[in-house]
């Protein structure tokens, strides 16, 4: 048996037979079709050079440009532009912009590994970005740490013609109830982009904190930002970092979501303005953890002048088309006054050229069929599908990565049950909720609260690696997603995750390397 990092020769024999090679690959999220060609590896040598077509567009010759990083193409380190008519030259890798290639929608890719050339074509360029994580994925691990350079890389031949099954691809990050820095999250956002994930939600309000600086309104971050849950620090992002962030994650093809909690998770505001509460008095910083007891004085235009100046300022900050307005666990309000605030709220962030997205609870508020409805436990997010609306799937259930994955796991909850890695994988997005088919689905999102997790090595134990599960339900379809297999090629990214230095639980359900 011969083992390699990115590729698998198994060579199995039988009495009767000669050995026969089997060739394996590792991707995830495992593409639409693959086939390997044993032998026609392609070598990354000193004359090895990432080249796109003399006109191709600047974003697309600076995927090419980071991708001859990674392979630490030292004095070739930009990619080279080919002159009008000259063919990529032999020991090239070339990423080409197919305009005409309609069946690869937005984000597919075709790429064809041999031993003399390699190429990737799109119709557009994240679909060439897609490409390059899966040719990453076709190299040793060695590939991640900045000291390979200079020793012999190679890429498993191959022909790959790959397009995800759902376009929401997504993690939620709660750096309310404990706060990350940006640095951080930064690091999620590579990891995201690594295994095709392509939507970072971040659950920016709850009681605990407020964690981004709204000028109109400057004690929320100030005042609402400086604790979390046990008491410690807190934090909040500038307006200039957050943009940061946005520019970032834009990159990389993740498209940031902001959520701010509301009417209820609202503590951190309601301790900053004493006008948002009912009885004019602000009550106090809260670091614990139960949910349902604060709420937005509905009945008062101060609170949707506040909404209003909230939803102007993010709107004019994060260029994405989402604002997420929370809307869980609301206790304190009647059906009635709930569902006209959801209403009112929606309004606005109509009016600010965004698409409001909120937790089931919102279902039965009368919305707009652009409103996305994420489903997280039973509630009637399907009201929203007859209308003809659009689901997040996010059962609690399944892709909660905040629950324990077993009951000797010491971080995290488990009020949804305990979560194993097969469980996180081994479900059908499609049949998973009555009138909820795949053509009302958008996609799947894991999210992680974190109310038990502090650190970011913390963070990173409970989301991997289920979040790889999340990866796979989301762009892999349904015929290809298989847990043997999964759980095989996931064995492999041991090393790779080691390498880009994610904490990962090493589940048991897995041989890892
Ligand atoms: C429920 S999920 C919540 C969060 C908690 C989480 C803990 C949702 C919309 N609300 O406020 O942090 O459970 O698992």
């Amino acid at each position: 048996m011969l083992v390699l990092s990115a590729l698998c020769l198994a060579v199995s024999s039988t009495a009767a037979q000669a050995p026969r090679q089997t060739a394996t690959h590792a991707i995830i999220p495992v593409p639409r079709s693959i086939r390997l060609t044993v032998g026609e590896r392609f070598r990354i040598e000193p004359r090895s050079i990432v080249v796109v077509d003399g006109d191709a567009p600047a974003e697309v010759h600076r995927i090419g440009t980071e991708l001859s990083r990674l392979l630490g193409l030292g004095a070739r380190r930009d990619a080279r532009r080919l002159a009008p008519g000259e063919a990529p030259p032999a020991g090239s890798i070339h990423l080409r912009l197919a305009p005409s290639a309609a069946s690869l929608g937005a984000e597919g890719y075709e790429l064809r590994v041999g031993a003399e050339r390699v190429s990737i074509s799109a119709r557009d360029p994240a679909g060439l970005f897609y490409g390059v994580q899966t040719l990453r994925q076709l190299m040793p691990a060695a590939v991640e740490h900045a000291a390979a350079i200079g020793r012999g890389l190679w890429i498993a031949g191959a022909t790959v013609d790959d397009v995800p099954r759902y376009e929401w691809r997504g993690m939620m990050l709660d750096v309310s109830r404990h706060f990350l820095p940006i640095e951080d999250v930064k690091r999620f956002i590579d990891y995201l982009a690594l295994y095709k994930l392509n939507r970072l939600h971040l659950h920016l309000s709850d009681d605990q904190g407020w964690r981004l600086e709204i000028k109109s309104w400057p004690n929320l971050a100030r005042h609402g930002g400086s604790t979390q849950v046990g008491g410690g620090a807190g934090g909040f992002y500038t307006q200039e970092e957050f943009a940061e962030l946005v520019a970032y994650a834009t990159e990389r093809y993740v498209t940031i979501v902001p959520e701010f909690d509301m009417p209820g998770h609202t503590n951190a505001a309601l301790a900053s303005y004493p006008e948002l509460n009912c009885d004019d008095k602000a009550p106090a910083l809260y670091t614990g953890t139960r949910v349902g007891f604060s709420a937005l004085c509905v009945g008062r235009d101060t609170v949707y002048r506040f909404v209003e100046d909230l939803v102007r300022e993010v709107a004019a900050l994060v260029p994405t088309p989402y604002f997420h307005i929370g809307g869980d666990e609301v206790e304190r309000l009647t059906d009635e006054q709930y569902r006209r605030f959801v209403e009112r709220v929606e309004a606005i962030v109509r009016r600010h050229g965004k698409r409001m997205i909120g937790w089931g609870e919102i279902a039965p508020a009368s919305l707009n069929a652009s409103t996305i409805v994420q489903h997280w436990k039973n509630d009637r997010a399907q009201l929203h599908t007859a209308r003809g609306g659009k689901v997040i799937l996010s059962p609690s259930s399944r892709i909660y990565l905040d629950m324990k994955y077993d009951s000797g796991t010491v971080l995290g909850l488990k009020w949804a049950g305990l979560i194993p890695l097969r469980h996180a994988y081994d479900w059908e997005p499609s049949t998973f909720r009555p009138n909820i088919g795949d053509d009302a689905i958008l996609g799947v999102e894991g999210p992680l609260w974190s109310e038990t997790v502090v650190r970011r090595e913390e963070f990173e134990y409970l989301a991997f690696p289920r979040l790889l599960a999340v990866a796979e339900l989301g762009w892999s379809t349904r015929e290809r997603r298989r847990w043997d297999d999964f759980r095989r090629r996931l064995g492999v990214h041991g090393e790779r995750l080691t390498a880009i230095g994610v904490n990962f639980y090493r589940s048991p359900d897995v041989d890892w390397r």
